[in-house]
């Protein structure tokens, strides 16, 4: 289609806004972008072929494996592996990371941590689902396996993030540390198409997205801030909206374009929360802040945080900065 940039397009006319520019990167987002395409179609026809419904395996989050989860896994890192530009995986699917023993792999600049298939409890309900994708520089040295260390490292050493929502339509959502661009699926030749460019979110937004189902067990602060968003005034006419599809990629997704926030805070069933910073808060707060919003544990910015294991859990709110802050007010004054 003549006039629209495609995602292959992009990446080369943006190469020189990459760090480090040699190919690699480009290249990692090309393999991304095909795993995206591949997993697309199965989520596609999910519903029409015996790909639903649950393996009866546990991931180490204790979580029953979805058969697309394991599908989208498998996919992901076997693009990502025969690229050879990533010497190693951490996965929400795998109990440890993978250090790739090849040689060329160990020669590798980058690791790549994902969460294959995110919210994927929706897979069978036919709500939209995603990929979170997060990418470092690896700080072992060049020529061995892949360390621990590489992948412990704070969000704010982040090289690139994205995500993939598998929704009304496909889109990958990326963002290299100029700014986040996003890219609609066209399945009909098989190309993302440049949709949404240097995609901000606005400063403010009318939109929460919590588990309020949870309500009984939240803090003190996060209560006083729901119900801040239900109660009238008159001043204002404060005029907030509930929506909370239990899918982060969904609920992300919508604010970033409409304003609004996400908050999944620690609560007596989740001490440290629910979410994994390495594979969703830390790539989506890389995301939130280069578009504008911010991302916190309740306090701390989330891309400061020292990790030290590959599957920890933190608190997280993220999105719109005055809804944020006006969380943190009420987080501050009341607990969280
Ligand atoms: P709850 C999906 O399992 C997920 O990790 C996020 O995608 C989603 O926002 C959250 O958990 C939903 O959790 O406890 O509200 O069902």
């Amino acid at each position: 289609m003549s006039g629209y940039t495609t995602l292959g397009e992009f990446v080369i006319d943006r190469q020189t806004d990459f760090q480090y520019a040699t190919g690699e990167l480009s290249r990692l987002l090309s393999a991304i972008r095909l795993a995206a395409k591949i997993v697309n179609r199965e989520v596609n026809k999910a519903g029409l072929v015996d790909i639903l419904g649950e393996t009866g395996v546990e991931n180490i989050q204790g979580e029953t494996q979805q058969k697309l989860d394991v599908f989208a896994d498998e996919i992901f890192l076997e693009a990502i592996r025969v690229r050879g530009d990533v010497c190693g995986i951490g996965s929400e699917e795998q109990d440890e990371y993978i250090a790739f023993e090849n040689e060329r792999s160990k020669q590798g600049k980058y690791i790549l941590l994902i969460d294959p298939l995110d919210g994927s409890s929706n897979i069978d309900v036919n709500v939209s689902i995603g990929t979170i994708f997060s990418i470092y520089r690896r700080v072992s040295p060049y020529g061995t396996k892949a360390t621990k260390e590489d992948f412990l490292q704070e969000g704010r050493k982040q090289v690139a993030a994205g995500y993939v929502i598998y929704g009304s339509s496909t889109m990958l959502v990326f963002a290299t540390g100029n700014g986040v661009n996003g890219f609609t699926y066209d399945p009909s030749i098989g190309v993302f198409y440049l949709s949404h460019p240097d995609m901000k979110i606005p400063e403010d937004g009318q939109v929460y997205s919590i588990n309020e189902g949870n309500y009984v067990h939240f803090p003190d602060g996060v209560k006083k801030y729901i119900k801040y968003c239900q109660d009238e005034d008159e001043a204002t006419n404060r005029p907030y909206t509930s929506r909370y599809i239990g899918s982060l990629v969904a609920d992300f997704h919508r604010n970033l374009i409409k304003g609004g926030i996400y908050i999944y805070p620690t609560s007596k069933k989740a001490p440290n929360g629910k979410l994994r910073l390495l594979y969703e808060c830390n790539p989506m707060a890389y995301l939130i802040e280069q578009a504008g919003g911010i991302a916190t544990d309740g306090k701390n910015n989330i891309l400061d945080i020292k990790p030290t294991d590959l599957h920890q859990r933190t608190p997280l709110f993220i999105g719109s900065k005055k809804m944020v802050e006006k969380a943190h007010h009420f987080v501050k004054e009341f607990g969280g």
